[in-house]
């Protein structure tokens, strides 16, 4: 595996696992980070050993926003050249599902890289929020979008308008975590959950993960043509046969991915 600056990649069984690694300044994600946690989820989607992706902060935080320091001199034209976001674009391709688990702090572009995951598992010190109304700008990398489709818009305006931050409790009550587990058990739970859905069926995992997020997009009827589709494809698949075999002759089915 690659060594990077900014995040710590490791894999554990069929799970690829990518830790931010800015402790110091509470995981604050500078555009190297970016680019190394989009080229880590690239490199593991593309991995056949690999099954799931599983994100997490490292030390006080998940991720306490974008690294202020690197980007408060900037000018509207030095970020319009830069295109950064095309990397966040890329993030939202991944295939395989990401997992997430978030401990303290989840701000600004820390939160919207959590809104990024499939599915989070969150310590119950997290608190998720977006605090750039406080420094006089806003979220850019699909935070008043992911955040509005996921709660409505009554609690997303009022989350950023106040810059609030947000408990656990009540994340996991607007559905934007799946679950919360004490700090010391976050990392155990987050990689048994993950395995679990890595022990399903790849395919059917892959294809359902790009149905659900096309259907956040699509109104009803397109949404479901595109379902039939992907339902169709996985009749090419072995594991279609293997899955509906191992029904019949009652015994476990063993998955291979293809
Ligand atoms: N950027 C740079 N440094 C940071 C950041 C950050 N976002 N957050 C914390 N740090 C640094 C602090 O400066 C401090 O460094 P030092 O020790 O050198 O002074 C260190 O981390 C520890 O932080 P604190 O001493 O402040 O710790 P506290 O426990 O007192 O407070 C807080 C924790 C409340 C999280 C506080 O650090 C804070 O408010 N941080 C900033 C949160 C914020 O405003 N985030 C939004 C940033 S804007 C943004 O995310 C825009 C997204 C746009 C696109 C995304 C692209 C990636």
């Amino acid at each position: 595996l690659k060594t990077f600056e900014h995040i710590v990649t490791s894999t554990n069984g069929r799970l690829g696992m990518i830790a931010l690694n800015r402790p110091k300044v509470l995981n604050a994600i500078n555009r190297k980070m970016v680019s190394e946690i989009l080229e880590a989820m690239e490199g593991f989607d593309r991995d056949n050993e690999i099954r799931v992706i599983v994100l997490s902060g490292n030390g006080r935080a998940f991720a306490a926003g974008a690294d202020i320091d690197e980007m408060m001199d900037d000018s509207s034209i030095d970020l319009e050249l830069l295109n950064q976001f095309t990397d966040w674009d890329r993030l939202a391709q991944i295939k395989k599902p990401i997992v997430g688990a978030v401990q303290g702090f989840a701000l600004g572009g820390g939160f919207e890289l959590a809104l990024c995951c499939d599915l989070l598992f969150a310590s119950n010190d997290a608190e998720f929020g977006f605090p750039e109304v406080n420094l006089g700008v806003m979220p850019g990398a699909g935070g008043t979008v992911r955040l509005t489709k996921l709660v409505g818009k009554t609690k997303a305006m009022e989350w950023l308008f106040t810059g609030k931050r947000v408990s656990a409790e009540e994340a996991l009550h607007y559905g934007i975590i799946n679950r919360i587990v004490a700090p010391e058990l976050l990392e155990e739970e987050t990689v048994k959950f993950a395995n679990t859905i890595a022990n399903q069926a790849p395919l059917s995992i892959r294809l359902m993960k790009e149905s659900v997020l096309k259907a956040i997009d699509y109104s009803l009827y397109e949404g479901m043509q595109f379902e039939r589709k992907n339902f169709s494809l996985l009749f090419s698949s072995n594991d279609q046969r293997e899955g509906m075999n191992a029904f019949k002759e009652k015994r476990r089915p063993n998955f291979s991915g293809n």
